[in-house]
């Protein structure tokens, strides 16, 4: 579809899953439905901890439209900022505990990518050996072990950006030119990565929108994200839900949106992440991200 709206950056690659399957990329970005085994998750925590419950939302993204599943069971909610101390960090005997029965059981019912949220090189461990497709890890390697468990698999691996430690990273955020920042520091991940030999060409990064961030670093990450694409690589954007939206909305003596409540500011990030285009979205809302991006490419070829 080569049309005047769509940018030049456009551009594609492809990213090589395990058993000879594979998940092409650009153009149009893939939807990444969110689905968190957590009890205490920001936006939809303890909706999904029962594995039966969390198998049937699985496989529900994924008639609504999902290309991939990202499957978390430890929540990384930052702490120090709106959510108080923020998540609690699991053992990883407890993660995969929460883990390993939906990633089988969905395993065995589709053959979609299935991508692991963990920090954790035990974790990533278990869960490629469980049919994982992918290891999603917001803390960029800061366990090497997750970086040679990926190497071994030759496995895709998103590396998202964050400062500091989870449980304090919302408070004194620090930062000269967000944008900058932010792509160097994804380029130093890329490269930790490359030292424990895992190949470029499967490499996502993600600019962790409300990770160590203010709401307004966020926007910028945003509205600039297509100064990140000068690293090369595919990126994945996880805006859905999150609390930017409700600052960027705020409204004076309103209420400030629940996560439940920030559709429209989610559909909006989503709108803005397509024009670059951002390889993979991260989303809550499956279904209403699926008819948004349909329209919207619609329009584009009309245009
Ligand atoms: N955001 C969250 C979790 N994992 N992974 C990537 N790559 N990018 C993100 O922006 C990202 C992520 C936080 O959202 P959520 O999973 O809904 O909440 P929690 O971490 O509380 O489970």
């Amino acid at each position: 579809m080569e049309t005047a709206t769509l940018p030049d950056t456009a551009r594609s690659w492809t990213l090589r899953l395990p058993r000879g399957r594979s998940l092409p990329l650009g153009r149009r970005p893939r939807v990444m439905g969110i689905l968190n085994l957590t009890p205490d998750s920001f936006s939809d925590g303890g909706l999904w901890s029962d594995p039966g419950r969390a198998v049937e939302r699985g496989l529900e993204m994924l008639a609504e439209g999902a290309d991939l599943l990202d499957l978390g069971a430890e929540s990384t909610r930052p702490g120090g900022g709106v959510y108080g101390e923020g998540a609690r960090t699991l053992p990883p005997e407890e993660e995969s505990a929460r883990l390993l029965p939906v990633l089988e059981a969905l395993r065995k019912a589709t053959d979609a990518p299935l991508s692991v949220d963990t920090r954790k090189g035990e974790v990533a461990r278990q869960a490629l050996a469980a049919g994982a497709d992918l290891v999603n890890d917001v803390s960029a390697l800061a366990d090497p072990d997750l970086g040679r468990a990926v190497a071994e698999a030759g496995c895709p691996l998103v590396l998202m950006h964050s400062r500091g430690e989870l449980a304090t990273m919302q408070t004194g955020i620090r930062f000269h030119d967000v944008v900058r920042e932010v792509r160097d520091e994804l380029a130093l991940a890329a490269r930790r990565a490359a030292a424990l030999r895992v190949d470029e060409s499967q490499l996502v990064l993600d600019p962790g929108i409300g990770f160590g961030k203010t709401w307004r670093q966020s926007l910028a990450l945003l509205a600039r994200l297509d100064e990140l694409a000068a690293l090369g690589r595919p990126l994945l954007v996880g805006a859905s839900r999150k609390s930017f939206i409700a600052r960027a909305a705020a409204r004076e003596g309103a209420p400030d949106p629940p996560p439940g409540r920030r559709l429209g500011g989610s559909l909006a990030a989503l709108a803005w992440a397509a024009t670059l285009p951002a390889a993979i979205v991260r989303v809550h809302d499956v279904e209403e991200t699926v008819q948004f991006l349909a329209v919207w490419y619609a329009l584009a070829e009309e245009a």
